[in-house]
Order: C-alpha cells, then structure tokens, then sequence
C-alpha cells in the first residue's frame, strides 16, 4: 500500500513540472526563479559618489551564475542595466546595448566607465537564452554620483 502512494506523488510531480514549462512571446521557454533568488548589488553603495570608473560587485543568492548557452538549473547570467528607467520585457531576450550589458561568461563583476552626473545601476539575471526569469530577479537600483 505504501508502495503505490509513493508511485502516485512521483507521477503527479512530474506532470506539475511538465505544466511549469512556460513559452514565452518571443518562442523561446521562460524559465521559473527559484523561490528565495536575490541579486543585488555590493558595490558601489546606493548614493555613493564615484571616479569615472566605476567597478560593479555582482551578488546572488539562492541561484548559482553560469555562462550564457549553458542549460543548468537554477542557474543564469548577469546584466547590467545603466541608466534603465523600464525593466526588459518578459518574455524576450534582454537588450544588448551600452545600456544593457551582459555578462555572458559569467563575470560576477565589472568596470564602467561612466560621465559625470547621476546615473543609476541595476542588476538582473536571466537564463541562458538571455530571457529574464519568471518572475524576474532583479535588484534594487540604485544611484551613483559620478565626480
Ligand atoms: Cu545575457
């Protein structure tokens, strides 16, 4: 008896995993966040003032970092946003542009250089087809002043 109730819980998690497998706008699958995924960022400080060059400590918790192209659970890359008012769109790919940088290898920090004035820094993570997970893990942005 005890048998088949342990067969019964194996088939209906596996069919709860099969209805998870989201597909997105864009074609591409939408991967699910790990309950509990953090990134934020560990440097520069929120209202910092800062050198034209600025270098970015990436943090995470809960999810590990791997390279872009590389299928791994629980894992993704990190991106940069500089100066985004709007989060990327669900579902599409995250923009590659001076404003959208990515971290493909899976650098876990960075150096921009920034021009004088206020600028705003956040950090999202997204799976290894550049997709933003669901719902996204993205940290609190935050301003820097640059000298
Ligand atoms: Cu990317």
């Amino acid at each position: 008896m005890k048998r088949i109730l342990f067969a019964t819980l194996l088939a209906a998690s596996g069919a709860a995993a099969v209805a998870a497998d989201n597909q997105a706008a864009g074609g591409l699958p939408v991967t699910k966040a790990p309950a509990g995924a953090e990134v934020y960022i560990i440097a520069p400080k929120d209202g910092a003032t800062v050198g034209p060059e600025v270098t970015v400590r990436f943090g995470l918790k809960g999810m590990g970092v791997a390279p872009a192209g590389v299928k791994k659970e629980g894992t993704g890359h990190h991106h940069l946003l500089v100066d985004v008012k709007e989060l990327p769109a669900a579902g599409l790919p995250i923009p590659k542009d001076d404003n959208h940088l990515h971290f493909g290898n899976g650098q876990t920090e960075t150096t921009v250089k920034l021009k004088p004035g206020t600028h705003t820094l956040q950090l999202e993570l997204a799976d290894e087809n550049h997709v933003p997970f669901e719902p996204a893990v993205v940290s609190k942005k935050i301003t820097v002043h640059v000298k």
